[in-house]
C-alpha cells in the first residue's frame, strides 16, 4: 500500500471540502453558466423585487432559454440533465434567492413533473413543451387552508358529470397561483386522490394574491377557488390514483431545494466572511474576535456538510437508488443548516444586518418559508423516525 504524506496546502474558503472535485466538467459547466445568470439578470435587483414584493415575470423566458424549466426530464423540448445538474442549478438559483429558485421548483418538479410521469401522451405533447419553453406557466395546488401538513384531509373535490369533471373547493399558499396559465390541481374523486390539468382561464376557476408576506417576497403565493369548474375528461392524470401522486412531485421538489438550501447558506456566509474582514471595531477586523471567527466555522462547516450530503444524494439520485426517505434526511438538515447560518451571518453584520443592501435578512425571511413548505421540519423528522423505528408517529 502507497501511503501519501500530508502536506498543508492553500485552502479555499469558499470550497474548503474541495466538492467541486466530485463534479464533472460538464455539471462544472452548468453550474457556471447558471451562477453567471444569477449574477447578471438576479442579485443587482433582487432587494428591489423583494421589497416591492414582486417576481419578475420577464425571468422565466430567460431561465427556459437555458433549458431550467423541466430540466431533469427528458424529451418534449426538456433538458433531459442529470440529477447533480439540476440540483447545482437550484443552488445556484437559491443563492439569488429563494423565490427564484422556488418558481423553477415548481414549474419543472410540481408542475411538469405529475405531466410527465403520470399524464398521457397528448397531455404530455400538449403542455410540457411549451412549459419547458416558459410560455406556460404552471403551478401546484396541493395544500389547503385547512390540509397542510396532512394533505390526506382535503376537501377539494371532483365529481363525474357525464363524461366531464366538476371541481369544487380552495387550495392555499399556491406559489406562481396569480401567473400561472395551468394548474396541477389534487382533489378527492370516488376513486381516491387524482390531479387535474386545470387551465387557469376555465370558467369558475380564481387565483387570489396572499399579500402581507415578509417571506418569500419575490415569490408569487396565491389561494386557488375553484368554483364548479367544468373539466373535459381527459382533464384527469390518468396514470396515478392515491396520495402517492403528488407526494412522487414532492419528492422531486424536496430534492431541488435540499441543494438550493446550500445556496441560500453560501450567500449568507460569503458575506458575512467578506463584512468580518473589513468591519473594524476596538481597532481591529471583526474577523479577529474568537466569537466572530467561531460563527464563522460553524457556517463553513455547515455548508461544505451540506453540499456534500446533497452531492451524495444526487449521485443516487442518478444511479437510481435513492429513496424518499434520504431525500427527507437532506431537506431538514441542509434547510435547518441554512437557517441557521443566516441567523449568525445576520449576527455578523450587525446593524447592516437586517437591511435589504446586504442579502443576509432576506435570505433569512426566506428561509423561514423554505423550512415549512415541502414538508416542515416536524413531518421530515417524523418520516425519518418511521424509517428507522418503523413507527408511524404522525397521529
Ligand atoms: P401515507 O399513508 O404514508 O402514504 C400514502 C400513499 O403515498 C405513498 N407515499 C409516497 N409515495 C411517493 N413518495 C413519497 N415520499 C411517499 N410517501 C408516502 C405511500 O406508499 C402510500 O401509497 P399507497 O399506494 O399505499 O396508497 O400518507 P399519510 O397521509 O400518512 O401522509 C404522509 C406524510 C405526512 C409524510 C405526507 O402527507 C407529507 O409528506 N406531508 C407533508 C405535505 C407537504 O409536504 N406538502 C407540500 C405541498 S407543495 C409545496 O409546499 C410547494 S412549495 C413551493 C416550492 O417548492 O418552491
Ligand atoms: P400545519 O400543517 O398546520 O403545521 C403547523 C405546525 O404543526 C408545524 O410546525 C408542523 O410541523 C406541525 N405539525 C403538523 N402535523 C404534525 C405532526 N403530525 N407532528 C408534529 N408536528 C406537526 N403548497 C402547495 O400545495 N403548493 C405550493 O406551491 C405551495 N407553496 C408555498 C409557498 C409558501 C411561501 C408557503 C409558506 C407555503 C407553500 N405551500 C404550498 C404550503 C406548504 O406546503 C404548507 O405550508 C406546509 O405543508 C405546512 O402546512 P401548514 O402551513 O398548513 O402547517
Amino acid at each position: 500500500m502507497s501511503e501519501k504524506a500530508m502536506r498543508p496546502r492553500k485552502v479555499d474558503p469558499l470550497d474548503f471540502l474541495e466538492v467541486d472535485a466530485l463534479l464533472t466538467d460538464e455539471e462544472l459547466l452548468i453550474r457556471d453558466t447558471v451562477r453567471q445568470f444569477v449574477a447578471d439578470r438576479v442579485l443587482p435587483d433582487i432587494g428591489d423585487w423583494f421589497e416591492d414584493g414582486v417576481f419578475p415575470k420577464e425571468l422565466a423566458k430567460e431561465m427556459a432559454a437555458m433549458g431550467l424549466l423541466g430540466m431533469h426530464l427528458d424529451g418534449y423540448g426538456c433538458a433531459g440533465t442529470n440529477s447533480v445538474s439540476y440540483g447545482l442549478a437550484c443552488t445556484e438559483l437559491e443563492y439569488g434567492d429563494s423565490g427564484v429558485r422556488s418558481f423553477v421548483s415548481v414549474q419543472g418538479s410540481l408542475a411538469m413533473f405529475p405531466i410527465w410521469a403520470f399524464g398521457s401522451e397528448e397531455q404530455k405533447q400538449d403542455w410540457l413543451p411549451r412549459m419547458a419553453a416558459g410560455e406556460v406557466i404552471g403551478c401546484f395546488g396541493l395544500t389547503e387552508a385547512d390540509s397542510g401538513s396532512d394533505p390526506g384531509s382535503m376537501r377539494t373535490r371532483a365529481r363525474r358529470d357525464g363524461d366531464d369533471w366538476v371541481l369544487n373547493g380552495s387550495k392555499m399558499w399556491i406559489t406562481s397561483g396569480n401567473i400561472a396559465d395551468v394548474a396541477v390541481v389534487w382533489a378527492q374523486t370516488d376513486e381516491g386522490i387524482r390531479g387535474f390539468i386545470v387551465p387557469t382561464d376555465t370558467k369558475g376557476f380564481t387565483a387570489n394574491l396572499i399579500h402581507k408576506k415578509l417571506s418569500l417576497r419575490a415569490s408569487v403565493t396565491s389561494e386557488l377557488v375553484l368554483d364548479d369548474v367544468r373539466l373535459p375528461g381527459d382533464a384527469v392524470l390518468p396514470d396515478v390514483v392515491g396520495l402517492k401522486g403528488p407526494l412522487s412531485c414532492l419528492n422531486e421538489a424536496r430534492f431541488g431545494i435540499l441543494f438550493g438550501a446550500v445556496g441560500a447558506a453560501r450567500a449568507c456566509y460569503e458575506a458575512a466572511l467578506s463584512y468580518a474582514g473589513e468591519r473594524r471595531q476596538f481597532d481591529v477586523p471583526i474577523a479577529s474576535f474568537q466569537l466572530t471567527q467561531r460563527k464563522l466555522v460553524e457556517m463553513l462547516i455547515g455548508i461544505n456538510r451540506g453540499m456534500l450530503v446533497a452531492v451524495h444524494l444526487g449521485r443516487k439520485k442518478d444511479d437510481g437508488t435513492l429513496d424518499p426517505t434520504h431525500v427527507s434526511f437532506g431537506k431538514l438538515d441542509n434547510v435547518r443548516m441554512a437557517l441557521q447560518v443566516a441567523r449568525e451571518a445576520r449576527s455578523v453584520l450587525g446593524a447592516n444586518g437586517i437591511t435589504l443592501e446586504y442579502p443576509v435578512v432576506r435570505h433569512m425571511n426566506n428561509l423561514e418559508s423554505v423550512y415549512t413548505y415541502e414538508g416542515t421540519n416536524e413531518i421530515h423528522t417524523l418520516i425519518l423516525g418511521q424509517a428507522i423505528t418503523g413507527i408511524n408517529a404522525f397521529s
